[in-house]
Parts: structure tokens; sequence; C-alpha cells
């Protein structure tokens, strides 16, 4: 909700936050298209152990009665389909909370609340640092302690036998290491390719401190110290969309991949005649119903136009090829029309070097050549580019259809879910 129909009067002037709803919402869809990030994640804090005595009526010398701090929260990472293909909603930092103190009367303090970070499936999730590797391998747990107002100092040495103080380490230890003994970890890496969704652990959060009553022993019978909670986990990670769309359009500038998106999708990528229209993928999913009566979805992508040379690093280089690599299956998309700057069959071998240099098996998964502007006359056109086409590869079909006038959309959906099911039964 938050803005719906909001207005309120700030000192003599209205204001209309519906207004600023469609700024956000403009601002939201200008918003680069991210497929690499760095966060930095960090578990909640512990909460302080308590240290206190019962103070009821004729019970002298009240026992130790202090609760335990509640655990940090932890943050998880998992994906959420269907929502966004791009990583630019993620934010740079990302902590859950900590927990509560303890109190007296044996009260715990209350658990932290974990957090999720949601990414599109096909994000590939690696640790790069752990900022508290050192203390996680000395296999000694930091412990840092509580004491009550007026007894800053822990209890003076014992008689004979260890330290009040030496002990009281000695028992932290262990009660720390009873709660969560220290495991090896090794450096965070999730595929979440085809991921079933389950949140997966970034950063633990700190285990709460331990209330005073812990810490009675025989020597110590009123132990006025609490341990403080430890520190979550904090680490760095990155984060790399692999998966970007189950089919991508390839084509020069100016093809009319953009037009052919829009037609068959509800996206809506900006479409003009003029090359470089397009300099980030859009998305949208294709639903249709496949020859044997079986829904099949897909996502689309139209992928910014490719020109000679990109496989040296010209135009849009290799940031335009890195995300053809992130597609499953490739569909080239070619204007026929006269009016072309080039001729169509120059317009295919150009683009089958360019991707055959980058990486061989990426005209592996070409599947169908597109034809289109196919409502301008072209018919010679169209021959001499089925020609050069069969003599790559028998097995790509090229379909003539015009994006505009959504002509020849029904042979080219069967041709595209016929191919994705393919490749998905493989
Ligand atoms: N006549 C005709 N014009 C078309 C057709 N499809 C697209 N166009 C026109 O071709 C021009 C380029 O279309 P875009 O969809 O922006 O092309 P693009 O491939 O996305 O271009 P870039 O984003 O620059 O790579 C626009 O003026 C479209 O109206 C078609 O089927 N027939
Ligand atoms: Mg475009």
């Amino acid at each position: 909700m938050i803005f719906g129909n909001l207005m309120f009067i700030h000192g003599r002037r209205l204001i209309n936050l519906g207004g600023l709803q469609s700024w956000a919402r403009a601002f939201a869809t200008q918003q680069k298209f991210k497929d690499k990030v760095i966060i930095k994640v960090k578990g909640g804090t512990g909460g302080a152990g308590c240290s206190s005595f019962g103070r009821e009526k004729f019970v002298p010398y009240g026992p130790a009665d202090g609760g335990n701090g509640g655990d940090g929260g932890s943050v998880y990472i998992a994906t959420r389909p269907g929502t966004f293909n791009n990583l630019s909603h993620l934010l740079s930092h990302y902590k859950a909370t900590a927990g509560t103190n303890g109190k007296g009367g044996n009260c715990h303090g209350s658990l932290g609340s974990s957090s999720i970070i949601y990414v599109p499936p096909g994000t590939i999730v690696k640790e790069i640092q752990n900022l508290n590797e050192e203390e996680e391998q000395s296999h000694n747990y930091p412990v840092q302690w509580v004491q009550r107002p007026g007894n800053e100092r822990l209890p003076k040495l014992a008689l004979d036998g260890p330290s009040f103080e030496d002990e009281a380490e000695r028992q932290a230890q262990e009660l720390f290491y009873s709660k969560s003994p220290p495991i090896n970890t090794y450096p965070i890496k999730y595929n979440l390719m085809d991921d079933d969704g389950k949140p997966r652990i970034l950063c633990q959060g700190g285990i709460g401190g331990f209330g005073n009553v812990h810490f009675l022993s025989e020597k110590n019978r009123s132990p006025k110290f609490a341990t403080k909670g430890l520190k979550g986990q904090s680490k760095v990670f990155e984060l790399e969309l692999k998966t970007l769309c189950d089919i991508g359009l390839v084509g020069l500038p100016n093809a009319g991949k953009s037009t052919l998106l829009n037609s068959l999708t509800r996206a809506s990528s900006t479409v003009g005649d003029y090359e470089f229209t397009t300099l980030q993928p859009h998305l949208g999913t294709v639903r249709v119903i496949s020859d044997n009566h079986i829904p099949v979805s897909f996502r689309l992508a139209d992928i910014p136009g490719l020109i000679e040379g990109a496989s040296d690093g010209r135009g849009l280089g290799f940031e335009f090829l890195r995300h053809i690599e992130r597609a499953k299956l490739l569909c080239m998309v070619i204007d026929i029309s006269p009016k072309a700057r080039i001729s169509c069959t120059e317009a295919f071998q150009q683009l089958w070097k360019e991707l055959e240099e980058y990486n061989p098996e990426l005209v592996e998964r070409l599947s169908v050549v597109i034809a289109n502007k196919a409502d301008i006359s072209a018919e010679k056109q169209l021959e001499s580019l089925k020609d050069v086409v069969s003599k790559k590869r028998q097995s790509i079909r090229v379909i003539p259809i015009s994006a505009t006038q959504r002509q020849g959309m029904d042979i080219l959906l069967r041709c595209m879910a016929d191919a994705y099911t393919k490749m998905k039964s493989l």
C-alpha cells in the first residue's frame, strides 16, 4: 500500500503522495540492470546474560536468578521465482537483529529475528571474505563479562586452587561449547540454479550470553557476573546471476527484438527506429499450450544488439556476450526487409561468426532463426536466408514473422515451445 491515495498538509502545501508513488515506480524501472553484486552480511549479536539475585520477602541472601540473553538472528538466502531477474534490488549490507538481554527472575531474552535475502533462481553465491575467521579458527570463544553495577571487578583470587576469574572463564567456555561447538566452516558456495526455494544460511547469529545462575559453584555461592552474548558471523559474498532466461533473442541493432518481446509477453522494452535502443536485457514470460496440450512457460529475453567485432570487445562487446551466455537457448532475429542496413544473409553470417568466436557452444544453442519485418515484401531475401541457414545446420528452422503486425506468431511460439521442451528433456 503505503503511498496509495494519501495526501497530507505540510506547512501550507498540500502534498500528494500518489505522485511520489509514480516517481518511485519510474525510478525503480530505471534502475540499472545488475547481474553481479557484492554484499556484506552480518548475523545478529546475542543478548547479554543477566546478573541478578532473588529479592523475595523472608528469603535472605536470595539465590542467583539472572536469565540468559537471546540468540542473535541469522541471515539466509532463498530463491523466489518469477519476481525479478535482476540483482539491482539488493542492498549492500544486510544484518539480522540482535537477541535481547536476559532479566532477573530467570527471564531469558528473546531471539533476534532472522532475515531472508531473496534472489532470482540461477544465482551463484560465493563467500569471498569471512571477517571473523581468526576468532572462528581459534576454537576459543571471545568471552566478555557483564557485572552488577558497583562490582566492576571480578572476585579476587581464592585462597587455593584456580582464581574465581579463571574458574569463571573455564565455565563460560564450557557453556558456549555445549550450546554450539565450533565446526570447521568452509567458504560458502551455493548454486541456486534449480533450487527448491529453501532458505540457506549465510551468516549465523551469535549465541546469547549466560546469566549468573550458570556460575554458581561450591566456592562461589553468589556470582555477581554473567557473560555478554557473542557476535554474529560477518561475511562478504559475491552474488552472480548465471541464468538470465530460457530463450534469448539475439540480433543486430534495429532487427526488432524489443518489438517481438513486447508482442509476445507483457514486457515493455523500449522500441526505437535507431540502433542501440536497448542497452540492458529485458525479460518477459511466455505461456503457451504445446501441441500435446501441455502448458509450457519460459522466460524470454531481449538482449542488446550485437555488432561486428563484439567478440573483440566492440560495442557492448563482452558485456553483451556475457548476457547471451546466460540464455539456455537462442533465437536469432534478422531484419529481412530490403531497407535493412545489411542483407539478411550477411547479418546471419556476422552473428554466427561473433557467437562462434566468443564461445563455440553458443551456436549449439541456436534453435530458430526469426526472419522479422516480413510484412515488407521480401520473398527473395527469405529464400536466400533459408539457403544460408540450412547450409550451416539443417535442424535450424527459419520462421518469417512481422513483430509489429503480429503475423506468424503462432508458428513461432510453437517452435520455441518445442525447442524449449526438447532442451528440458535432455
Ligand atoms: N515494418 C516493420 N517494422 C518493424 C517490425 N518489427 C520492428 N520494426 C521496427 O524496427 C525498429 C526497431 O525495432 P526495435 O524493436 O527497437 O529493434 P531492436 O532490435 O530492439 O533494436 P536495438 O534495441 O537497438 O538493438 C522500430 O522502428 C520498429 O517499429 C516489423 O515486423 N515490421
Ligand atoms: Mg531493443
